[in-house]
């Protein structure tokens, strides 16, 4: 990994309905995560905010794709900036905001890589377009759009082509629509359900998707969204689904990445301190990053 480190903040919430997720980035910097990765040895530099463009006056929220022009809008400049990360020949880290912002980190990513590879810690798939999702909500869609499915307007930010189907390992996923049900066996997506972690461990799960990944990509990139885990380790959430990863297990695929040192960026998704308690999930975000970049329990 990376010594020199930049950490940038999306306060974006108009990806999904409830109003707060705009300031887990906040919540999640306050659980010390500068303070965590200073005493690692990593040389951070704090890349601010990108500036969240406001909702358009009169959208109407029973669009297919809700706030598409704002959310497309903030998609550019996080392209731009994580884009100016990469550049400047640092580790991006991005604390989110809802999972929207994937659109703007993977375009970013993809750009810099032959084959990026993802890991997405998630109770979700987020394979949903404007025909499949039930909620028009674009936290649901940003695989899907990184695979070039979905509206135009964020199929296009960024240059070339960005994910293949074959470079997407989902872990910790318990919650598919119909549609992304037929996506995910369509284009033959390795998704590691809680039924696999349940019956194979976490370790051998993790195992298979490092080894996997590192045989076909030359960057990792690692986007865990909070609601991966369990609501009871993990509450401040828009959308908790029960029967989720442990905060161990979480802990152990986070050793296991650090110890394979392949993870080439990173961001952390979803924390809504208004439904947390006492900053439990932004804790739990910030100490999750300890063992993603090196921290040892002895
Ligand atoms: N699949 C649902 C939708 O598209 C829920 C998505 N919610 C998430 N995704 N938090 O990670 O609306
Ligand atoms: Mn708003
Ligand atoms: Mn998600
Ligand atoms: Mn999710």
């Amino acid at each position: 990994m990376k010594n020199e480190m930049t950490i940038v903040s999306v306060p974006m919430d108009l990806g999904q309905a409830r109003r707060g997720v705009d300031m887990g980035p906040s919540a999640v910097r306050y659980a010390g995560v500068f303070e965590r990765l200073e005493a690692l040895g990593y040389n951070i530099k704090d890349g601010g905010d990108v500036a969240v463009a406001t909702e358009k006056a009169g959208m109407k929220q029973e669009a297919a794709l809700k706030d598409l022009e704002a959310v497309a809008e903030t998609s550019q400049r996080i392209e731009q900036q994580v884009t100016e990360i990469h550049e400047a020949g640092r580790f991006p880290l991005v604390l989110g905001g809802d999972h929207s912002i994937s659109i703007g980190t993977l375009a970013a990513h993809a750009a810099q890589a032959e084959n990026l590879g993802v890991i997405w810690y998630d109770a979700h798939v987020d394979l949903n377009t404007g025909e499949t999702s039930p909620s028009g909500n674009i936290h649901g869609m940003p695989l899907a759009v990184a695979l070039g499915y979905g509206d135009k307007k964020l199929t296009s930010i960024g240059s070339g082509p960005k994910l293949k189907p074959e470079n997407i390992v989902i872990v910790g996923a318990r919650a598919l629509d119909e549609g992304e049900k037929a996506f995910v066996q369509e284009h033959n997506i390795c998704v590691y359900t809680m039924h696999d972690i349940d019956r194979r461990g976490m370790s051998t799960v993790m195992e298979e998707a490092i080894n996997y990944l590192r045989s076909r990509c030359d960057q990792v990139h690692l986007s865990l969204d909070l609601d991966g885990l369990d609501p009871q380790d993990a509450p401040g959430v828009g959308t908790p689904v029960v029967g989720g990863v442990s905060y161990r297990e979480s802990h152990l695929a986070m050793e296991m990445l650090a110890e394979a040192e392949m993870i080439t960026s990173a961001e952390f998704v979803e924390v809504n301190p208004i439904l947390d308690e006492r900053n439990k999930t932004a804790e739990a975000a910030a100490a999750l990053m300890g063992s993603l970049f090196g921290e040892k329990l002895k």
